[in-house]
């Protein structure tokens, strides 16, 4: 054996071998010695020995081999002429056998044996004649043939479900040609929007607008998962963009893949992939979405393993572990991370007749329920491992914000059944109007936060989706207070407007203050920022379903300019780093959610009320439309697949 001389020694590499260029013509004239060398020499070697071996095997294991290769065996056989016993059809030869038939069979079992080794030594020289780059296109074919084969099995038909009722999938074109002409700009920011991600962003999370790349975030992980392309599906669908919708789903099709490595937020990707691959279904009956969203589902499942049943706040797509956010008090998980599952775990039991879904999230809602409440309050912080409260901080922005949206629309997606959710969201806002809801010293209705036993006198962006929500929950409202919530829903609509006009681009901040004589208008220069949020379009949007109050349209119009104006490059749109400065600088990301929602709100603001009715479709906080399930209750029994 010389290989073991060939071998580096000390973890030195060999010095090159010159094999010549004739040899390997693809090759470069100079090849050292490689793996690939290594690796013929011990394939040789291992044939070698094993065709060896078979000749000094004893002779009484040779001939076992045969006995039983041979002798034994059951030979379909009629003619019973040469002495063999016939079975019905089947012949058993005899013990005495000639030896003449054993060295004939020996023979040829040793030139077969050889021709493979021949064969096996050829294939390995035709390898190593192969360029590195061919090799590995190999590798990769075989490996896509195996994904390929795993995708076939993870693509199975789920049962048929008899959809929902599905009203108002229709234009919602207007009949005012001024309020077209404002919805027909907003499909054009669309399509500005898409085109850019199309051409420089393609498959990443999002959109760099300005250094025209690929962007992404920790929420998604390291992978790139397209979340432009799914946040944004309905939204083209809804707007008529039919080419830009089918491109987006070959490439859902094709490539959406979540058998990687990558740690992501359950919540963002429930909200975001669960929710806009349900809606792209619903809206288009393309049954691809509904198996991927099934399947992401499926991925989630695991962050779910904690002593409560709380789910960790992120989680490994492929390993299943989960975790939480460093910064969260005390290892807790997010009141409105855990707390904004329950309209797409619903539809995906109702979809898949499978309970498991609805489980997980009606155990989160039932241990909410048994837990002692600070002042009535839902504090944002609960451990997942002992069951309590982390920091006693309660907001209805960042945090705490959707928990309270989805028990309000648990009850409006369950065609207004599920009274356990009403209830639970009735008492949570009169908690929240109680102690959290001011009035300024000018006059305007603001919601702070609780912290540290006290109001803190700021509101975020992101608080300002409460207008809508108290507009969409006035009906149905404890003690017949709808007039009140409809109010209250204009005041915050009204102060998050102002929050905006007392800009210098008419955009709003991250958070605004109602202090020492500050209204409305931020103070922090880290709180300046736009991001291209959707929360105060959203409101309008509520506002104006409700009341039809042509304010709001004007008030949705003057955003949607300042967005085109200030936001717009050419390479897309991207957010805004101070609205107080007059020559803003960017922060040069285009967020998916403004594909998916500020968009989808803005168009549906100038678009037709029966262009998704409010009665038949509840938004996802995402802005992704899900059908409202008329069933007979909130246990699914209506579900044919259920039962
Ligand atoms: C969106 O992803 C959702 O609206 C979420 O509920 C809160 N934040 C963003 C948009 O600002």
């Amino acid at each position: 054996m010389t290989t073991p001389a060939l071998l580096p020694l000390s973890g030195r590499r060999l010095p090159p071998l010159n094999l010549g260029a004739s040899a390997f013509p693809h090759h470069r004239a100079t090849l050292r010695l490689s793996e690939k060398f290594i690796l013929l020499l011990i394939l040789s070697a291992f044939i070698t020995l094993c065709f060896g071996a078979f000749f000094f095997l004893p002779d009484s294991s040779k001939h076992k081999r045969f006995d039983l290769g041979l002798e034994d065996v059951l030979i379909p056989h009629v003619d019973t002429s040469k002495g063999g016993k016939n079975l019905g059809g089947f012949l058993i030869h005899g013990q005495g056998h000639d030896e003449h038939r054993h060295r004939e069979e020996e023979e040829r079992l040793r030139n077969k044996i050889r021709a493979d080794h021949e064969k096996a030594l050829e294939e390995a020289k035709e390898k190593l004649k192969k360029s590195r780059d061919e090799i590995q296109a190999e590798i990769q074919t075989e490996k896509n043939k195996v994904v390929q084969e795993l995708k076939k099995k993870d693509s199975k038909p789920l049962p048929p479900v008899p959809l929902p009722n599905l009203i108002g999938i229709n234009s919602g074109e207007p009949a005012d040609p001024d309020i077209r002409e404002r919805r027909n700009k907003i499909k054009e920011m669309m399509k500005h929007a898409w085109d850019n991600y199309r051409q420089y962003g393609w498959g990443h999370n999002e959109l760099k607008p300005i250094a025209r790349k690929g962007h992404s975030t920790n929420i998604f992980g390291n992978s790139q998962m397209g979340a432009t392309i799914v946040d944004a599906l309905d939204t083209l669908y809804i707007m008529g963009l039919h080419d830009e919708f089918r491109e987006g789903q070959e490439w859902i099709d094709k490539n959406l893949d979540f058998s990687v490595n990558s740690e992501v937020s359950v919540f963002e990707v429930n909200i975001r992939f669960i929710g806009g691959l349900l809606a792209a279904y619903y809206l288009s009956g393309q049954e691809v979405f509904k198996i991927k969203a099934v399947q992401l589902a499926g991925k989630l499942l695991p962050a779910f393993n904690t002593p409560t049943g709380i789910p960790w706040a992120m989680v490994n797509l492929k390993s299943g572990v989960g975790r939480n956010w460093g910064w969260a008090s005390a290892g807790s998980s997010i009141l409105a991370e855990f707390g904004t599952l329950h309209m797409e775990f619903v539809h995906l039991s109702y979809l898949t007749g499978d309970p498991v879904y609805y489980n997980k999230v009606m155990h989160i809602r039932k241990l909410l329920q048994k837990m002692d409440r600070p002042n009535g309050l839902y504090p944002n912080y609960l451990n997942p491992r002992t069951g309590r409260w982390g920091q006693h901080h309660t907001s209805v922005g960042g945090l705490g914000d959707s928990f309270y949206e989805y028990l309000l629309k648990a009850w409006l997606m369950s065609d207004k059944t599920d009274m356990e959710a009403r209830k639970m969201y009735d008492d949570a806002i009169e908690a929240i109007e109680k102690h959290l809801i001011r009035k300024s010293n000018g006059g305007l209705t603001f919601i702070g936060e609780w912290k540290n036993g006290h109001l803190e006198r700021k509101m975020g962006h992101l608080t300002c989706f409460a207008g809508g929500m108290f507009a969409l929950g006035a009906d149905g409202s404890r003690d017949d207070k709808a007039g009140h919530y409809l109010q209250l829903g204009a005041e915050i609509a009204h102060t998050c407007h102002e929050s905006y006009d007392r800009t210098t681009l008419k955009l709003g901040p991250e958070a605004f203050k109602f202090d020492g004589g500050v209204e409305a208008v931020a103070v922090r220069q880290n709180e300046k920022y736009y991001i291209l949020r959707p929360e105060v379009i959203e409101t309008y949007w509520y506002m104006w379903r409700f009341t039809h109050d042509p304010k709001y349209r004007q008030w949705g119009w003057e955003a949607a300019q300042a967005i085109d104006k200030y936001c717009r490059v050419s390479g897309g749109f991207s957010g805004v780093k101070d609205v107080y400065s007059s020559s803003p600088t960017y922060d040069d990301v285009q967020q998916s959610f403004f594909l998916a929602e500020t968009l989808k709100y803005l168009y549906l603001l100038f678009s037709n009320d029966d262009l998704l009715p409010l009665d038949n479709w509840v938004f996802n906080t995402e802005a992704h439309p899900l059908p409202v399930l008329h069933l007979a209750n909130t246990t699914l029994s209506g579900n044919p697949a259920y039962r």
